[in-house]
């Protein structure tokens, strides 16, 4: 809004040589702003504003309660989910939104233009808005859970996107209703399971492309504990395995960057049931080799170009160096320079939904983290404006997507055989 307020006081500064009719009046005692200027509206006036100034939505997006309004149409939303009781480390990414929004201030649309992109995503195709957070329970896991499946259903499921299909040639078909997409500001990384219930409504299964030190794709029973609850198998590192089990996600071809943490017991069991999971592995040392470039080659390969995808940043894929505000560090991470440019090349892709998870403010008083990851979500941000509006081909059909719905959780509450079957704690 600074090019605005600028671009007001010369606005201001015309009509007030119109109204004298004077050009070359004497400049040393021209007042540009013209208060009683008639024609200069309020928002002319004190429409502009300095990033630090102002309440903080995301990138200072306009900022609707997208679940309350059901008549707000939009094509891509921000959306927080301040939710951490699912974290096995340390908690505190429930104040992840308010960190990155926070953080996010110097970006707005007069200072956007994404030049690795060559596009200013803010001013572009696509009506951008913050949608505030999803007023989630801290108090009951297996509640928060059902709130946060309702709350991505009323959104992606019930809301309408802005651009008009009907005049839109590329576009094979024309529904009625396209989906927005979003990009959520978590919360742990269990947030991820609500998120891809409603997408495989949305689109069938979705391919997943996990930025993440950390598989999180562990059965519930590689946390051991004799103790169980219908709450206690969701958590941020079983996320992907419950995912695969209510087939949410591709049966193959998922892929992960970044892994470097230890693994369960003395083999490589957890990459056995990882592979069955349906991801691939991409080592966080793989980069000393293939460099970025290489890395993103490597994904991009891998990757369907005609399928949907759902980019997933956990934001302990960066070295603890870079971001150390996060649950779950694990040293020998990428660079936040490596990370953007891998996130840059991913533009190519139909891009349906993605997440910036596990940043905790707390940890990080100096904001390094949370500006990392307000920068991650502009890269993604960019990446769907970029790629353009959504490919209606990519929407499941609703005929073949199954209604009936699998609640692996409560399955597997109700498995007496679980407790006999229980590995013995390695911890
Ligand atoms: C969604 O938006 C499109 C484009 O503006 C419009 O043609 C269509 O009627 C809308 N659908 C619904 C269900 O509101
Ligand atoms: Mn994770």
């Amino acid at each position: 809004m600074q090019l605005l307020a600028t671009s007001s006081i010369l606005l201001a500064f015309a009509h007030l040589c119109k109204a004298h009719g004077n050009h070359h009046s004497d400049e040393s005692s021209f007042n540009p702003v013209d208060f009683a200027d008639e024609e200069a509206s309020l928002e002319d006036i004190w429409g502009g504003f300095w990033p630090y100034q102002g309440v903080e939505t995301f990138a200072h997006l306009p900022h609707t309660e997208c679940l309350i309004d059901d008549q707000e149409t939009f094509d891509i939303g921000i959306i927080g989910v301040p939710f951490d009781t699912a974290t096995s480390y340390r908690p505190g990414a429930r104040f992840g939104p308010s960190g990155i929004r926070k953080a996010s201030q110097r970006q707005d649309m007069w200072r956007g233009f994404n030049f690795r992109a060559g596009l200013n995503p803010f001013d572009d195709w696509a009506k951008i808005i913050d949608c505030g957070d999803i007023p989630v329970t801290p108090m009951d896991n297996a509640l928060a859970l059902k709130q946060m499946s309702a709350a991505y259903d009323e959104l992606v499921l019930k809301r309408n996107s802005t651009f008009d299909y009907s005049q839109s040639g590329s576009q094979k078909t024309s529904p009625t209703r396209v989906p927005p997409r979003f990009v959520s500001l978590g919360g742990d990384h269990s947030i991820l399971l609500p998120i891809l219930r409603t997408l495989k409504k949305a689109y069938g299964e979705v391919y997943v492309v996990h930025f993440d030190s950390h598989l999180d794709t562990w059965a519930p029973d590689k946390y051991p504990s004799y103790w169980k609850s219908e709450a206690s198998d969701f958590t941020h590192g079983s996320m992907l395995w419950l995912a695969q089990q209510e087939g949410l996600i591709a049966k193959n071809g998922n892929l992960h960057v970044g892994l470097r943490t230890r693994i369960s017991g003395d083999s490589w069991d957890d990459f056995d049931e990882d592979d069955e999971v349906g991801f691939k592995r991409i080592f966080a040392d793989e980069i000393i080799d293939l460099q970025a470039t290489g890395m993103a080659r490597k994904i991009l390969d891998y990757l369907p170009h005609d399928k949907p995808i759902y980019v997933s940043v956990d934001i302990d894929v960066i070295d603890p160096s870079a971001a150390p505000g996060t649950g779950t560090m694990e040293v020998g991470g990428f660079m936040t320079r490596e990370l953007i440019y891998m996130l840059r090349q991913m533009e190519t892709l139909n891009i349906v939904g993605a997440d910036i998870v596990e940043v905790a403010p707390a940890y990080d008083p100096l904001d390094i983290t949370q500006l990392a990851g307000s920068q991650v979500a502009y890269e993604l941000i960019t990446s769907m404006v970029k790629k353009g509006p959504l490919d209606t081909s990519l929407l499941a059909d609703p005929a073949t997507v199954a209604t009936d719905e699998v609640d692996i959780i409560d399955k597997l509450i109700n498995d007496e055989s679980r407790i006999a079957n229980m590995r013995m704690p390695f911890l």
